[in-house]
């Protein structure tokens, strides 16, 4: 990983940002998986090489199309498109900032035939400093080979087979988690300017004193080089969620002014939903890099001022104990599978604080930036992970992936006041005695990266073989009472999920959360007395896992719940799944089922209760 910053872009004065959104050419690597390198098509336009497509970006490219050989299409795609680099951006001797948000899995990027980015590791962004490969006032060319195949190395892991058919033997990709491996150009596309000196990464830490001064301690890297005995400036200013410029006073570290401590009197505290009137109080970190002979840079970086503290019992946000009442989710939906959509992005939160929620975890996978922006602005807390899940066969060759994409997700959400936790893993096989030391090393290596957030996993091993929970501050476990387990038997439920979440309390001495539970439920599907798959039996479940729950917060070391999931979403093909996985409480749709009006009934209650 490389140790520069990976700042969204933001335009300001000294900052244009161009999206480079829209339709993209696009054709698969076939018949021969080699063909696009064996034939160079990074060396033309795509449209040169043979029959193209039309392309959304962002979108997965999966189910856009009606083309089984597309939706199931495994090794290399060729994305392209063209666009104009302003000869004004030359003449005002910016630098130009390619940036992709996400691409699944692997990712080459040339630009006029040279190779810029190589970046593997899907929903993480990267970017690079293309300003000598454009041609400024001409036609430019962007190239982009994505390849979706999973191995034993990859994170997350999943293996190539193959079958003998009809006409001949074929490779098929198989994995054991439960989602569509979705693939193509996942997230926005950029080009960006700064200036030739630039604020390349800024690290805020916040906290606040018992007479109500907000502190925000913050520190600046800037990219570029100074000319020898040039001066460089650094300078903050604080504006409220109106845009008015705070009062502030600041304590610089050092001459330049690149790190220091702001405080603002009377400061609005960040806040969860509903645990406050006004959550989710985001401030605008205003920094200046000034130089002595070039332009100056202004980045505006939302700050959020809030604390995080754990115990052995509790989880506490600004000193109060928080109770999370959340989902797992996906990023998800039809047609556009996990390409990134502001409409559905609304949608989303809207139903989440219709629900009454406060907080869900990014499983299994980072989320897109622009989703993780309305989670700061919501108050809405993010349990957020790393593309880690089911996990098995601990290499060296793996661990270095992981630490990896743990490292590219700590510098992407660092700053994010929403992110309360980061979750290692999704129900690795943590029963494996080689388990204990690779993820003592990602515990470590997350708590060099940072020490103010607590570290969570989402655990499946039973309890009495686990070896991940010791590594962790708080515990997350995923149960399927009364559905993996004896399915149609909610009445082991209660029992069976006290004594667990008691036990893994008393086994470590850590806060417990439950980070899994559910059952599949085909909309519109009514059997009365309950029956698995009816909408009746997800809330019977539902009902026994509360009785659960309310008995375990009054011990005190519980501290929250999280349904699986949000919504119905794709998975692979298996006769176990109708559609996909059907566990939501909402339709993939975004519609509710019987489940949403009985989850926002208690989810209210709880809020009502506890905040
Ligand atoms: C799990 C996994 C999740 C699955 C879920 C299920 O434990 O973490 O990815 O979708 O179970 O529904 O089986």
């Amino acid at each position: 990983a490389s140790t520069a910053g990976i700042l969204y872009p933001r335009e300001s004065e000294s900052r244009e940002v161009r999206s480079l959104d829209g339709m993209w050419n696009f054709r698969l690597s076939l018949p021969d998986p080699l063909v696009g390198f064996k034939e160079r098509w990074y060396m033309k336009d795509l449209i040169k090489t043979g029959p193209v497509m039309q392309m959304p970006v962002p979108s997965s490219y999966n189910d856009v199309l009606v083309d089984k050989k597309i939706r199931d299409h495994i090794g290399l795609v060729w994305y392209d498109r063209s666009f104009f680099a302003p000869e004004s951006w030359r003449q005002q001797g910016y630098r130009v900032f390619l940036r992709f948000g996400s691409v699944h899995y692997a990712a080459q990027v040339w630009v006029n035939t040279h190779l810029v980015l190589s970046h593997e590791i899907g929903h993480l962004p990267f970017q690079r400093d293309i300003t000598a490969n454009l041609k400024f006032g001409r036609l430019n060319r962007i190239t982009v080979a994505v390849d979706n195949v999973l191995l034993g190395t990859t994170v997350p892991q999943g293996s190539l087979q193959n079958i003998s058919t009809n006409t001949g033997p074929k490779t098929i990709q198989t994995y054991t988690f439960d989602f569509f491996n979705y693939a193509g150009i996942h997230r926005s596309v950029f080009l960006y300017t700064t200036p030739v000196v630039y604020i390349d990464d800024v690290d805020v830490t916040t906290n606040f004193t018992e007479d109500g001064v907000g502190i925000i301690n913050y520190s600046v890297q800037y990219g570029g080089s100074l000319s020898s005995g040039e001066k460089l400036n650094c300078s903050i200013t604080v504006l409220n969620n109106e845009n008015v410029r705070e009062k502030i006073t600041v304590i610089t570290n050092d001459e330049e002014g690149l790190s220091g401590i702001v405080k603002i009197e009377n400061a609005k505290l960040w806040w969860p939903y509903l645990m406050h009137e006004e959550p989710g109080y985001m401030y605008t970190l205003e920094i200046r890099l000034s130089t002595t002979w070039n332009v100056d840079d202004v980045y505006r970086l939302p700050v959020g001022i809030r604390t995080i503290k754990w115990t052995n019992t509790a989880f506490l946000i600004n000193d109060k104990p928080a109770y999370l009442r959340g989902f797992g989710r996906h990023e998800d939906s039809d047609i556009r599978g996990k390409g990134m959509d502001y409409a559905l992005v609304t949608r989303d939160y809207d139903l989440i604080k219709w629900i009454g929620a406060n907080s869900y975890r990014t499983s299994h996978y980072p989320y897109a930036e622009e989703i993780m922006d309305f989670a700061d602005r919501h108050g809405i807390m993010i349990v957020d992970e790393c593309p880690s899940v089911d996990t098995d066969n601990f290499s060296d060759k793996l661990l270095k992936k992981h630490t990896t994409s743990l490292a590219e997700l700590i510098k992407r959400d660092k700053n994010r006041p929403s992110v309360i936790m980061w979750s290692i893993a999704n129900e690795p096989r943590s029963d494996r005695k080689d388990a204990d030391s690779y993820f003592k090393s990602v515990a470590n290596f997350v708590k060099t990266l940072d020490g103010l957030r607590p570290i969570t996993a989402a655990i499946a091993t039973q309890l009495d073989t686990d070896q991940l929970g010791q590594h962790l501050d708080i515990i997350g476990f995923n149960r399927y009472n009364g559905w993996y387990t004896l399915p149609g038997h909610t009445e082991i439920i209660k029992s069976r999920l006290e004594d667990e979440a008691t036990k893994w309390h008393t086994k470590h001495n850590k806060p417990v959360f439950m980070t899994e539970y559910g059952a599949d439920t085909y909309e519109g599907l009514h059997l009365n007395p309950s029956f698995v798959w009816s909408e009746e039996y997800q809330v019977e479940l539902m009902s026994e896992h509360f009785k659960a729950f309310d008995v375990l917060r009054s011990k005190n070391f519980f501290i929250g719940e999280m349904i699986w999931n949000f919504a119905d979403f794709k998975t692979g093909q298996s006769v176990t799944r109708v559609g996909g996985n059907k566990k939501g409480v909402f339709t993939r749709q975004r519609e509710p089922k019987s489940s949403a009006h009985h989850l926002r009934r208690r989810y209210w209650a709880l809020a009502n209760h506890l905040d």
